[in-house]
């Protein structure tokens, strides 16, 4: 891939976006590489967790070179959403590590992911408002639910930039790393990968179908037949053996 470089370890993919020259913005062919990047990991079955990252900044929003002079139509068939909403359905954990500039589409992508990690130096934000637009690749959609409606619209009504202390106060990152969000989205990804693969994937389609649901006793009664189903599992046998044998458990993600 062109804009892309994946590689993979102990567990945990990584994703790194690659532009430098230009921010890391986002560009149509990098976004379809993305999604094709995505097909092939939802199916890797050493994967566990998934960081995604950029070379230098983490991204700069859309490339804005490639949508000047659209027209509405063409517009609506640049969108990212698809590919979007595809990484933030990834059956595993996913991380956004956010080092240098996570703006405009570059923050709507890190919002699609389970957990943000910001450097303190971190500039967060989306200044579409600046440019005459606004969000459109689920920002409108996932900024609310994560940091609140009254704090999310000011975010989008002003287009201020945020520092990784700043976004942290708001709930907008998780973590903060005092150096590099990469490194610390490292660790973070080393202690979920030690989890079984198919408890990973159970809890988290039973966290994000629990926070779609609104019936909260609708939602616990998927999740105990999503538990109940996991006592079908090898790990769940090696994990509960395990700590009954006082060991490590050695789960081997079945
Ligand atoms: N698009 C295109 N080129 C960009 C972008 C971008 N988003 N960001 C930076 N670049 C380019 C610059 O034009 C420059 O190119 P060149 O070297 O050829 O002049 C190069 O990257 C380096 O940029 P700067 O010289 O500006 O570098 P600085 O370190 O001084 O500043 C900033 C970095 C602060 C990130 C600055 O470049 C900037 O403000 N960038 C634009 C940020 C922005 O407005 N982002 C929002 C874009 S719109 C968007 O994301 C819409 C999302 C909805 C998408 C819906 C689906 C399509």
């Amino acid at each position: 891939m062109k804009n892309l470089a994946c590689r993979e370890e102990g567990g945990v993919a990584w994703i790194t976006l690659c532009r430098p020259k230009v921010r890391n913005a986002l560009s149509r062919v990098l976004v379809d590489e993305l999604d094709k990047a995505l097909g092939t990991l939802e199916r890797a079955r050493g994967v566990k967790a998934l960081i995604l990252c950029g070379e230098g900044n983490f991204a700069a929003g859309a490339d804005i070179t490639e949508m000047t002079d659209a027209t509405p139509e063409e517009a609506m068939a640049f969108s990212f959403s698809p590919v979007f909403n595809r990484l933030a359905a990834f059956p595993l954990p996913t991380i956004a590590a956010i080092d240098g500039y996570a703006l405009g589409g570059g923050l709507e992508l890190a919002l699609a992911c389970d957990i943000r990690i910001a450097a303190r130096t971190a500039r967060l934000g989306l200044p579409e408002i600046t440019l005459g637009i606004m969000p459109g690749a689920g920002g409108t959609a996932r900024l609310p639910k994560t940091i609140g409606l009254s704090r999310a619209l000011a975010m989008i009504y002003t287009g201020e930039i945020l520092s990784g202390e700043q976004a942290l106060a708001l709930g907008l990152v998780d973590r903060l790393a005092e150096d590099s969000a990469r490194a610390e989205a490292e660790i973070l990804a080393a202690k979920i990968a030690k989890g079984s693969r198919t408890a990973l994937s159970a809890a988290k389609k039973a966290v994000l179908s629990g926070w779609r649901e609104a019936d909260t006793d609708r939602a616990a009664e998927q999740e105990m037949s999503r538990w109940a189903a996991l006592f079908a599992s090898y790990d769940q046998k090696e994990g509960m053996r395990a700590f009954l044998e006082r060991r490590s458990p050695v789960f081997e993600d079945r």
